[in-house]
């Protein structure tokens, strides 16, 4: 290719970087902008595992703009056999010179791994330093990686080096400013991964600065998470090398009950965990277990969670490139397989020596993972007598306060009413057969399942006499064949809120107890709208049509009652018109009823007046279209 034809190229994919950013570096937000530093240093960083310097400095300037330093052999700074300098190249050619290997391990950066050149792109100006063969090099760059001023030499020196400054594009990123905190906390990760490294963090502007420089590597990590800590015995280190994966691990119990396991891969945090977690887990289950068996220290067998509780362990792993793979959206699990058979075996294995040979620390470690058995079958016990041991009779007593209980056990016929208002409550108790009908009364507003935390939902005194009352449990627990009652019928005004209770409902059931809807099982009453007379002559009418209706027919004389409520209706009439099973009328609320009440609750519960408005004017009739006698 001509050497006019290659510069083409060059801007071609420079201009591509900048036209999908994202593709690149993932987004232009404050994690894209941070990309850049990190693809930045993460190339000093590989000189420094490398062998080559072990300062590195990094440095917020006042402009704007972030300088990074090593003391690496620097960037070679002689010509490319396209005419041009290897700088040039590396700092213009997509994927040149941004990750290169070290004894067969890709280290750092791998996952985004897109280089140097990535970051010119985005960059409004960059300046490349270079001290190698007794000489200064440098070359700058604008406007996204086009040649400023090639490569020259500006000086003399004794030292070896790369000094990388670059201005983010101001057109490209939503907001340019570097966090001094971001900066800081990665750099601290990387300074406790390399012990050799000393990373110098500075903020011009606000004049801040931070040196992170760690001896003992993973032990140094695991003091500085367990820093406010109580922990229990001395940090537990690992080491060892299967299939060309190298394992490292640094774990310690404290006196709390959080895990916090934390991976690396190549030096790159697995924030999705992955197949070396699960191995390592495996390992410690594995290695407890045994020791509890040996030592008859229990019965039985401690679950994964048990050995766990108050733990704090970090796992690091270098990868050979062939055998890295990496899972999920944004490639932070690792897949590799034999990650976890290496992890398990070498933890196994070296973990139970540990075991064997501290004592004290084991038996430490072994009572903190019982003690965590114990409390989670104590806490299964306490939830299985809830639901069939003796404390239930008492919290059944307080929960069904309100029920006013058929006198028939049959639960194939015995009915539940659902009622609006303790004044209607108290109706329908007068009103209803107390052989099969059962009351309760629900006070004002019922509390939205859609909106609520299940805790809070669950902790809400209707729902709960309502779940007691039914007595089919809930979530996964639902079985329509333990219910107390065959149908369960919501009684509420013909009038907004009564629609509105009925959905809040009917919302509850269908997110908790959706196998009673499917079984056909709830049911809304429909009382009469209206009430005519004529002569000695009653009628209850339970629609504007059928009130039309009647109109027409009848010629003679008539007064027309409107029930505002149920609780304007004396026992006797409510039992007429809506309870007893021969005159009334029900809704069995189905499936598709929900589809709809799904969109009630979306309507009705959501922030805006008119939509509500609307459908509530649309929709208050609704429930005499599909009507089921019983
Ligand atoms: C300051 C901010 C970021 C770097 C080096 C050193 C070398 C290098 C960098 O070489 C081209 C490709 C593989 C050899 C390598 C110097 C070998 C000998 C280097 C950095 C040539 C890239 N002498 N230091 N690149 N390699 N620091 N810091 O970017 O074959 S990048």
């Amino acid at each position: 290719m001509a050497y006019d034809d290659k510069s083409i190229k060059i801007l071609e994919g420079l201009e591509a970087v900048r036209k999908r950013p994202g593709m690149y570096i993932g987004s232009t937000d404050k994690r894209g902008l941070h990309h850049l530093v990190w693809e930045i240093v993460d190339n000093a960083v590989d000189e420094v595992i490398n062998g080559f310097g072990k300062n590195i400095l990094v440095k917020i300037n006042k402009d704007g703009s972030i300088t990074v330093k090593d003391e690496g052999r620097g960037v070679p700074a002689g010509m490319h056999e396209s005419g041009k300098s290897t700088p040039e190249v590396i700092y213009t050619v997509l994927h040149a010179g941004g990750k290169f290997e070290t004894d067969g391990y890709k280290v750092s950066g791998g996952l985004h791994g897109v280089g140097a050149s990535v970051v010119n792109a985005l960059s409004e100006w960059m300046k490349v330093e270079i001290r190698r063969d007794k000489c200064i090099y440098e070359i700058t760059f604008k406007d996204g990686g086009k040649v400023d001023s090639p490569l020259k030499v500006i000086g003399t020196t004794k030292e070896t080096g790369t000094t990388v400054t670059f201005k983010p594009d101001e057109t490209i990123f939503k907001n340019c400013n570097f966090s001094y905190t971001t900066i800081c906390e990665r750099m601290q990760e990387s300074a406790f991964l390399i012990s050799d490294l000393t990373i110098t963090v500075i903020d011009e502007e606000d004049e801040k600065e931070s040196v992170f420089h760690y001896d003992n590597g993973l032990a140094s990590y695991i003091d500085y998470i367990n820093e406010d800590k109580k922990a229990l015995h001395k940090i537990i280190e690992i080491h060892g090398v299967k299939n060309n994966i190298v394992v490292d691990v640094a774990m310690q119990y404290t006196d709390g009950y959080n895990e916090q396991i934390i991976s690396f891969v190549n030096n790159v945090k697995t924030v999705d965990g992955g197949s070396h977690e699960v191995g390592f887990k495996t390992a410690l289950t594995k290695a407890f277990n045994d020791y509890i068996k040996k030592y008859s220290l229990s019965k039985t067998g401690l679950e994964g969670s048990d050995t766990r509780e108050g733990i704090s362990a970090v796992i690091s792993l270098k990868i050979p490139e062939e055998l890295l793979q990496f899972e999920g959206q944004t490639k932070g699990k690792l897949g590799t397989p034999v990650a976890r058979t290496v992890v398990e075996s070498i933890v196994y294995e070296k973990l139970s020596y540990f075991l064997e040979e501290n004592k004290e620390t084991a038996g430490v470690i072994m009572a903190k993972s019982l003690k965590s058995k114990f409390a989670r079958e104590a806490a299964r016990k306490a939830r299985e007598e809830a639901r069939n041991g003796k404390g239930r009779k008492e919290k059944e007593k307080v929960l069904l306060g309100k029920l006013t209980p058929a006198q028939s056990k049959d639960a194939k016929k015995n009915e539940l009413f659902l009622v609006e208002g303790n004044s209607a409550g108290g109706t329908a108790k007068s009103g209803r057969d107390k052989n099969f009908q059962a009351i309760m009364p629900l006070r004002g507003k019922v509390i939205n399942a859609e909106k609520a935390s299940t805790n809070d939902l669950f902790k809400n005194e209707e729902i709960n006499m309502i779940i007691h009352a039914i007595g089919a449990g809930v979530g996964s627990d639902c079985d329509p064949s333990r219910s107390n009652y065959n149908k369960i019928i919501i009684m509420s005004d013909a009038d907004v809120d009564g629609s509105h209770i009925q959905t809040l409902l009917l919302t509850f059931f269908y997110r908790h107890m959706r196998p009673l809807i499917e079984n056909g099982m709830i049911f809304i009453a429909v009382p009469p709208l209206y009430l005519v007379k004529y002569g000695k002559e009653k009628r209850y009418l339970m629609s504007n049509e059928e009130l039309n209706e009647f109109r027409e027919s009848y010629k003679g004389k008539f007064t027309i009652q409107r029930y505002k409520g149920l609780g304007e209706m004396n026992p006797d009439q409510l039992w007429e018109t809506t309870m007893d099973p021969d005159n009334r009328s029900l809704i069995r609320v189905n499936i598709s009823d929900l589809a709809l009440a799904e969109k009630r609750v979306n309507v009705l519960m959501g922030d805006k007046v008119e939509p509500r408005k609307e459908w509530i004017n649309e929709n208050v009739e609704f429930t005499l279209e599909d009507d089921y006698r019983s």
